[in-house]
């Protein structure tokens, strides 16, 4: 088998997961996948966008009630709080990382649209049967529909099953919508969504581009307060 010797195999593209979390956000859509998903065209995901819209800002609430000392912010203190109070499984090391994927201004804290992010990671996350105890303790059957059209929608587009939504799957996702013209806001909204544009939509990108489409922000009342030392 000589024949071989000092060929170079060129090695697939592939996506190296940053974290331990996205290892698990990855395991977990796929598990979703092999439940099947309710979604079944593009357009059907347009459709739920109001739905969603509304749902996601009733998490305000939820927020308001973890947001203790209501600076408008959770502070890594009272995330853990939150997290006891639903009595989840997570580990103090998966809290922490949770709270550093959804923290994306690197302010120390989350703002109403990081925590929505957060809530939609934990409520895939806890489909993981070690952390399924935290399943019926969300409480938020409305929520909880939601995040699963979420899911539903992103295990949609990513056709071939490898947990990120490439612009390849999204085109091809487009094209069988058979819609041209959403086809193009589609498309750049996919850039929209991939930050370091290296081609790959993971969920969390996918989720916040979503609490950016649904007009969801915090910054209705809040002054820029900035330090640097
Ligand atoms: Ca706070
Ligand atoms: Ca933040
Ligand atoms: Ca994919």
């Amino acid at each position: 088998m000589g024949g071989a010797v000092g060929k170079v195999v060129s090695p697939k593209k592939e996506w190296i997961p940053e974290t331990k979390l996205e290892v698990k956000m990855v395991e977990a859509m796929r598990r979703r996948e092999a439940q099947g998903t309710s979604i079944k065209s593009f357009n059907s995901i347009i459709l739920k966008f109001p739905k969603i819209d509304e749902s996601l800002r009733n998490c305000k609430a939820i927020f308001e009630q973890f947001d203790e000392d209501s600076n408008g912010a959770i502070d890594q203190e009272e995330l853990r709080k939150c997290f006891h109070k639903l009595e989840t499984t997570f580990t103090e090391e998966e809290i922490n990382d949770l709270f550093e994927a959804c923290d994306i201004n690197e302010d120390m804290c989350m703002e109403f649209n990081e925590f929505v992010v957060l809530l939609c990671l934990v409520y895939l996350l806890k489909d993981d049967p070690a952390t399924l105890q935290a399943k019926s303790r969300m409480g938020m059957p409305d929520l909880e529909a939601t995040f699963e059209t979420l899911v539903d929608a992103f295990v949609f587009l990513d056709k071939n099953k490898d947990g990120y939504v490439s612009k390849n799957e999204m085109v091809q996702a487009i094209n069988e919508s058979g819609e041209r013209s959403s086809g193009r806001i589609a498309m750049k909204r996919f850039e929209e969504m991939d930050w370091d544009k290296n081609g790959m939509v993971n969920f969390k990108e996918f989720l916040f581009a979503f609490t950016n489409w649904v007009g969801i922000d915090d910054n209705e009342d809040d002054e820029e307060v900035e330090e640097k030392d």
